[in-house]
């Protein structure tokens, strides 16, 4: 079985990230052929600064590191170092349709936030089903927010295969029951997100004791004082339940059970524990990884490992549209 799946760069990866992808992302090591990538060209879609966009790729790269991914088991690279998924992002664009990229939520999302959205912002999904199909992938774990970006990458795939002949894998999406979509801590209807203005609407994985603190007792609640589950009208105390469910490996009925009869400022206060201490032993690992120059040597090292899987697939594809001589 083969695996793929990406992180964007565009700032420290939060606990949304975490437990809807990485999580799944060390666990699946243990069932197949590992690719996971530190997807920079994605990050561009939107403006960045070019110093911090090469510090938060190492970032995401030691973070990959630290939680738990084995860069020698499975290949951790960078998606600008293989030029194949930009090729193929560009056959693939001649694949797909305005209306249905216009369909994408995430694109109407990011873009009505601006004047004019860049290109790139609206076929960033025809980018993102090329790095899955440039590996033959039969399963990207993913959180819930990525969901219709997959179904894009089937349909691109199936549309292509009948065209011009089994050409690609298809591939499907692999989500958690818990932890899948992570909601912001100021804001409960909304995903936890990287880019956010708030930064305390979400904890990073880097977060210092202090600041998950501060995050977590300002988390929206509800004025009902009682802890228990219920999405539609507890949003804030069902989000906490869920990380609380999702870091501790209690299921949420036992903490209900527990916090029963007692108000939410004791429920915050060892839901900080319990992610500053599941924290703890990532941050460490994090900061020696970081540090090193077996860092850098594991990318490239992954990159050209990639790259060799990545060749004959484009390859094929390029055989099956006539392309090159
Ligand atoms: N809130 C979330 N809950 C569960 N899973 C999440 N993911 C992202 N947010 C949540 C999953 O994390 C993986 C990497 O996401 P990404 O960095 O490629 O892009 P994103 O989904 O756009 O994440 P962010 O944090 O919201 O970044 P920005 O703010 O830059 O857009 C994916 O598997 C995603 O599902």
């Amino acid at each position: 079985m083969r695996v793929f799946s990406g992180v964007q760069p565009t700032g420290n990866i939060h606990l949304g990230n975490y437990l809807g992808a990485l999580k799944q992302f060390v666990e699946l090591q243990e069932e197949g052929d590992c690719i996971y990538c530190i997807v920079d060209m994605h990050a561009i879609t939107l403006p960045q600064d070019a110093k911090q966009l090469r510090e938060s790729i190492l970032d995401v790269a030691a973070l990959y590191m630290a939680v738990g991914i084995d860069p020698k088991r499975s290949i951790v690279f960078v998606q600008s170092e293989v030029s194949g998924h930009a090729e193929l992002g560009w056959i693939l664009a001649c694949n797909s349709y305005t209306g249905e990229l216009s369909r994408m939520t995430q694109f109407k999302q990011k873009s009505k936030e601006r004047e004019s959205a860049p290109t790139g912002l609206f076929v960033y999904p025809v980018l993102m089903a090329a790095d899955i199909l440039l590996y033959d992938t039969d399963v990207v774990p993913v959180g819930n927010d990525q969901k219709q970006h997959i179904e894009l990458t089937r349909d691109i795939a199936l549309r292509i295969n009948n065209t011009y002949g089994e050409t690609f894998v298809v591939p499907d999406g692999r989500f958690l029951k818990t932890g899948a979509r992570v909601m912001a801590l100021d804001d409960p209807t909304s995903k936890m997100s990287k880019s956010a203005e708030n930064a305390h609407s979400r904890i990073s994985l880097t977060d210092d004791p202090a600041k998950i603190k501060k995050s977590i007792m300002k988390a929206t609640t509800d004025s009902e004082g009682s802890v228990r589950f219920d999405a539609a009208e507890k949003p804030g105390v069902s989000n906490l339940l869920s990380i609380y469910s999702a870091m501790s490996g209690k299921s949420i009925p036992e903490l209900e059970k527990y916090y029963e009869g007692s108000g939410y400022g004791a429920f915050k206060k060892d839901l900080v524990d319990v992610v500053v201490e599941g924290l703890r032993p990532i941050q460490e690992r994090f900061a020696e990884i970081r540090g090193s120059e077996q860092l850098i040597r594991d990318l490239k090292d992954g990159a050209e490992r990639a790259n060799a899987i990545a060749e004959p697939v484009l390859k094929r594809v390029k055989e099956r549209f006539g392309l090159g001589l």
